[in-house]
């Protein structure tokens, strides 16, 4: 794939010691003490996804769950540790045509042989058990599935034989406690919280990473407290992912986070009360006190807001409880390319309190109405602006303002900002646009770690972005 580019190429220039020590680290996988492949499919050895011995599986053992004509309708949890090295990977295995195995909650039988609490909160869920013994999942991935219907009115057969209800916040994938953990290529959908990611003071989910799902239609009707995503951890990474809208009706955000040490780059988030729901972590002391906890990365994303699609906000930074827990930090917010079509009024961000501060630059900030239904912030906040991309007519507030919009004079603008093909959603920039080579340099504060290596591919890839002279404002770089 286009996006492991750029990591191979930076094997390449690893030096010889690196390589050596690389080397080493795959012999040692190679050496695996009897890691074991489990097929499940129609002619496999195991038909059904219950016969997988979930409860013994060790480092470097793979589940393969190949494509049938009908969903699984099965539940399981994990609860077991993967190393570095070896982890434990559950894998779909495409169809003919492409199709990911459906696990369909709905109806769905738990495996035999497991024993664990909170069944009703998802389909598929990492986390605490009593058979198997309880530990910490570490190392963990999940791939190429498609997960969904966990919500009410869908019911299960839960471990003990009875029959449940799923909870209205359950989630296709639960992850109630994990470390080292990945979510790629998966379809998650028709559930309360789409994908929902748990900690406490006494279990603290860490090194999360989210990358190249889609993640659409969650939610509930008339409740605003079900999300498309939903996540509390200690380092989170959100990478090449296709938010789409939630379901109709359903009032909640698309990604809603309460994290230290997170990542929101090069996805397509499109739809939801608020693209960006990014608030105070409720229950961990340990997210709150990570120095992480006050610096939040948003890069290389197109966040469109259709008409009508619920609050106008796109980005809200900072808490929605207690106060005194607010990120109360930075928000770096660069080379995302914002769509709005609302018909009345855009607001792109909220900081919740004059304690929070975002810096804003190399983005687009477009709305198809006229420049003057655009507020930049809410009523509070400190917002420092740096080559953008805005239409003219922008406002600072449409409220009572108290914060700070500390403006360098240096956006851009015009009507529109010349998108390849606005109609058919192709936001790359045409030749002419005023946003090329417009961009200035990262903050520094955001580099190496953040730099803007990539852009994204619709849909749910990523490729390098081009060296193509001073940076263009917005998600993507033309290339001459
Ligand atoms: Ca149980
Ligand atoms: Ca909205
Ligand atoms: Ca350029």
């Amino acid at each position: 794939m286009s996006r492991m580019s750029r990591r191979e190429t930076r094997a390449a220039i690893l030096p010889a010691s690196v390589g050596m020590a690389l080397g080493l680290v795959i012999l040692a996988a190679a050496q695996t003490a009897n890691a074991a492949t489990y097929e499940v499919g129609p002619d496999k050895p195991y038909t059904r996804i219950g016969d997988v011995p979930w409860a013994y599986l060790l480092p470097g053992d793979t589940v393969l769950i190949h494509w049938r004509s009908t969903p699984y309708q099965e539940k399981w949890v994990i609860c077991r540790q993967g190393t570095v090295e070896a982890p434990i990977t559950v894998r779909g295995v495409p169809g003919p045509s492409g199709e990911l195995p459906v696990i369909d909650g709905n109806r769905a039988v738990t495996a035999r042989g497991l024993n664990y609490w909170a069944e009703a909160r998802g389909v598929i869920k990492i986390g605490g058990a009593n058979i198997p013994q309880d530990t910490m999942p570490k190392f963990i991935v999940i791939e190429n599935l498609e997960v969904r219907s966990a919500k009410p009115p869908y019911t299960f057969t839960a471990d003990d034989g009875t029959t449940q209800k799923y909870t209205a916040n359950a989630s296709t994938i639960y992850l109630e406690k994990g470390e080292n953990i990945t979510i790629r290529g998966t379809v998650l959908h028709d559930a309360g919280n789409g994908l929902f990611v748990a900690s406490s003071d006494t279990e603290v989910s860490r090194d999360i990473l989210i990358e190249g799902n889609s993640i659409y239609d969650n939610g509930n009707v008339g409740s605003i407290y079900e999300h498309n995503s939903y996540t509390a951890a200690l380092g989170i990474t959100f990478q090449y992912n296709h938010y789409g809208p939630l379901c109709a009706g359903c009032g909640g955000n698309n990604l809603k986070d309460r994290s230290a040490g997170q990542v929101v780059r090069y996805n397509w988030i499109e739809g939801g009360n608020r693209q960006l729901d990014l608030v105070e972590v409720e229950d961990s002391v340990v997210i709150r006190t990570d120095p992480r906890y006050r610096e939040t990365h948003v890069y290389g994303n197109i966040l469109i807001e259709p008409a009508g699609a619920g609050n106008r906000q796109i980005v809200h930074y900072g808490g929605d409880g207690r106060v005194r827990n607010y990120r109360k930090g930075i928000l770096f917010f660069y080379h995302n390319t914002v769509v709005s079509r609302r018909t009345d009024r855009t607001t792109l961000f909220r900081l919740s309190t004059n304690d929070e501060h975002a810096d804003a630059r190399n983005t687009i900030f477009y709305a198809t109405a006229s420049g003057n239904t655009v507020s930049l912030l809410d009523v509070s906040g400190v917002l420092d602006l740096t080559h953008n991309w805005i239409k003219p007519g922008w406002v600072k507030s449409f409220g009572n303002f108290k914060g700070t919009v500390n403006d360098d004079g240096t956006s851009v603008g015009g009507a529109s900002p010349g998108f390849v093909d606005e109609a058919g959603q192709d936001y790359r920039l045409a030749a002419g646009s005023a946003a090329i080579d417009a961009g200035t340099g990262l903050h520094p504060r955001v580099l190496p770690a953040n730099d803007v290596l990539e852009q994204y591919v619709k849909h749910l890839s990523g490729e390098d972005r081009p060296d193509a002279g001073p940076l263009d404002i917005g998600a993507f770089e033309l290339t001459p």
